[in-house]
């Protein structure tokens, strides 16, 4: 697929971003945890934990919208990524379904910025290359039919992960 010149890649802390949106790669009890999801809720301060108490979870693939409270981000879209369990169980499918929520919602709230961690490749334990692959191509497949998304951010943590995007966009 040709390259999309509206996708970025960045390496280091996605809550220092400055973007009308980043993902949070959740659990289904939206109620914090460790890995990215502690840092974007040690970084917003309290008022988003009391945000996702009123939404009632989320599940798997799908994703909700809060506030970005004392984050830089104007807000911030929680998705569930899928636990990899050997890949029989739908996996890919559900991380990619994770990406495609993720730019819907925020089309749909006219944002037009948005940077992802890789989504269910920490504590979920999902293969690193697949999921970066995942996440390119979905994120490909949403931005050849829409005209209102400018940044699409793909943040990694490690320079493994970001050499993985690299090769996924089809840049070395
Ligand atoms: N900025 C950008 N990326 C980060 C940051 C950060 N500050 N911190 C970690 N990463 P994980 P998961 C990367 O484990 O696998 C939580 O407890 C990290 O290197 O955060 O979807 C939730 O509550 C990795 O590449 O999320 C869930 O229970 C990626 O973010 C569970 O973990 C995702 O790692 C979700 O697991």
């Amino acid at each position: 697929m040709a390259y999309d010149p509206r996708i970025e890649l960045m390496t280091g802390d996605i809550t220092e971003l400055a973007v009308d949106a980043i993902v949070n790669a959740a659990n289904s009890s939206l109620l914090g945890g460790g890995g990215v999801d502690g840092a974007i809720h040690r970084a917003a301060g309290p008022g988003l934990l009391a945000e996702c108490r009123r939404l009632g979870g989320c599940k798997t693939g799908e994703a909700k919208l809060t506030a970005g409270h004392r984050l830089p981000a104007r807000h911030v879209i929680h998705t569930v990524g899928p636990v990899w369990r050997g890949g029989g169980h739908n996996e890919e499918a559900l991380l990619a379904r994770c990406y495609r929520a993720s730019l819907e919602l925020a089309k749909a709230h006219g944002l037009r910025s948005v940077a992802f961690p890789a989504i269910s490749t920490g504590a979920y334990g999902f293969p690193r290359q697949r999921a970066c692959a995942i996440a390119v191509d979905e994120t490909h497949r949403f931005l050849q039919t829409d005209e209102t998304m400018e940044r699409v951010i793909f943040v990694s943590f490690d320079a493994e992960t970001d050499a993985l995007y690299r090769r996924a966009l089809g840049l070395d």
